[in-house]
């Protein structure tokens, strides 16, 4: 089989999606996601000039070695942009070969390690009363794993609270919007959102909490061993890994299980923080770590210090990558959870897709390879539209982590 064609679709269905066809001489075709929230056209212009003319004719079942001449061949290896680009054509050869052999994805990753992928869901509020409604909500869904945010008092537009009644969804078109941030209102504040969620929900439910990157170590410290009578299921992103020794630090503090790693896009972001077990979830995932080749070695190198997987799964990774990330967890022995925001209906119905959800797991379904489509006449309907994420600043105006 040869690889004769491949090209981009950027569509904006509620958000931006970049995704990648590429097609063969025996008329079998693969997609990939190469979503970058916030700076989608620089990947497609990366793909557009620089990977798909270096495609064509190549054997699409040698995921191996063009994932190679994509990293060590463009000599400049990783960052997001580069990476986001090798995933988009590594996950659409894993579906063309799935497609070829007749078999979903999970079966070339050594088939079904169990039953369904333990999924967590998002709650929030402006307040404790309407953040814990929002979890009773989603355990009447089925859910047995929530994340929980909450409009912290005296902050305004605190990370992960949706604006006027509409589901969270962290990109907004136009320029950046600018939110305040006050790390001591915020400290102050969270273990008592905690100790509200444990007394309503019980002993039972997975409760997550994302930091988003906004603590420094010791403050992150504190906050783990402050919220360790509620029994997390983990503390979020606590402090900014670019320094991942950082993160020693906290691990001597708190037994609160720690999961990073969404904003990292290579194995080597990761490598301190596995061989020292100062985490416990990674969650770089498929789309921004290089691709299903790429996250396969970087969590059979994790099983071996026992970090699970805990994968991005939030709006801006489209369900091509949702799929990817099931058939993926389904298969690996280490995985731990995995992130569920559900796209809006008009994104399901772009993405046609084989995975369901129920009752707190989610299933890759069994069509062969990814089992995900796009309705290209319905995606041409939304063309791209600039959109950012926020940046946050101090209540002085120092620029802050958002
Ligand atoms: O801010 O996906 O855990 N989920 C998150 C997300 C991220 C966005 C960034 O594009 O932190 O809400
Ligand atoms: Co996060």
């Amino acid at each position: 089989m040869k690889i004769t064609a491949a090209r981009l679709i950027v569509c904006s269905p509620d958000r931006n999606f970049v995704t990648l066809r590429i097609e063969t001489d025996e008329g079998i075709y693969g997609l990939g996601d190469g979503t970058l929230n916030g700076r989608e056209l620089a990947v497609a212009a990366y793909l557009e000039e620089h990977v798909i003319p270096c495609l064509i004719g190549r054997d699409p079942f040698a995921t191996e070695d063009i994932w190679q001449y994509l990293y060590r061949g463009a000599y400049w290896r990783r960052g997001p942009v580069t990476m986001s680009a090798i995933a988009a054509v590594d996950m659409a050869l894993w579906d063309i070969k799935g497609k070829a052999l007749n078999t979903p994805v999970y079966n070339l990753l050594g088939g079904k390690s169990r039953q369904g992928v333990l999924v967590y869901t998002h709650a929030n509020g402006a307040d404790i009363p309407a953040a814990l409604d929002s979890v009773k909500k989603h355990m009447d869904e089925g859910y047995l794993a929530i994340r929980v945010q909450s409009g912290v008092p005296g902050v305004s537009s605190a990370y992960g609270v949706p604006k006027g009644g509409k589901s969270y969804e962290p990109a907004e078109r136009g320029l950046p919007g600018e939110s305040l941030w006050s790390t001591e209102k915020y400290l102050n504040f969270a273990p008592k959102l905690f100790e509200a969620a444990r007394k309503e929900v019980g002993e039972d439910l997975h409760l997550l909490h994302d930091v988003h990157h906004r603590l420094t170590p010791i403050e992150a410290a504190r906050l783990g061993k402050e919220l360790e009578p509620y029994h997390l299921f983990w503390m979020e992103d606590p402090t900014p890994a670019e320094n991942q020794e950082a993160f020693r630090l906290i691990r001597e503090h708190t037994v609160t299980p720690i999961a990073t790693g969404e904003v990292f896009n290579s194995f080597w972001d990761a490598h301190d923080l596995i061989r020292n077990q100062w985490i416990d979830y990674i969650r770089m995932t498929i789309v921004h770590g290089g691709g299903i080749t790429a996250l396969k070695k970087a969590a059979d190198f994790a099983a071996v210090y026992q970090v699970r997987t805990g994968f991005h799964g939030a709006t801006d990774l489209s369900p091509v990558t949702m799929a990817a990330a099931l058939h993926f967890g389904i298969a690996i022995h280490n995985f731990g959870i995995q992130e569920h925001m559900p796209h809006t209906p008009l994104v399901d119905e772009v993405f046609p897709h084989a995975y369901t959800y129920d009752s707190g797991y989610m299933y890759p379904g069994d069509a062969p390879g990814l089992g995900v489509e796009i309705d290209e006449a319905k995606a041409a309907k939304y063309p791209y539209q600039r959109a950012y994420l926020p940046v946050a600043r101090k209540m002085d105006g120092t620029l802050t982590d958002w």
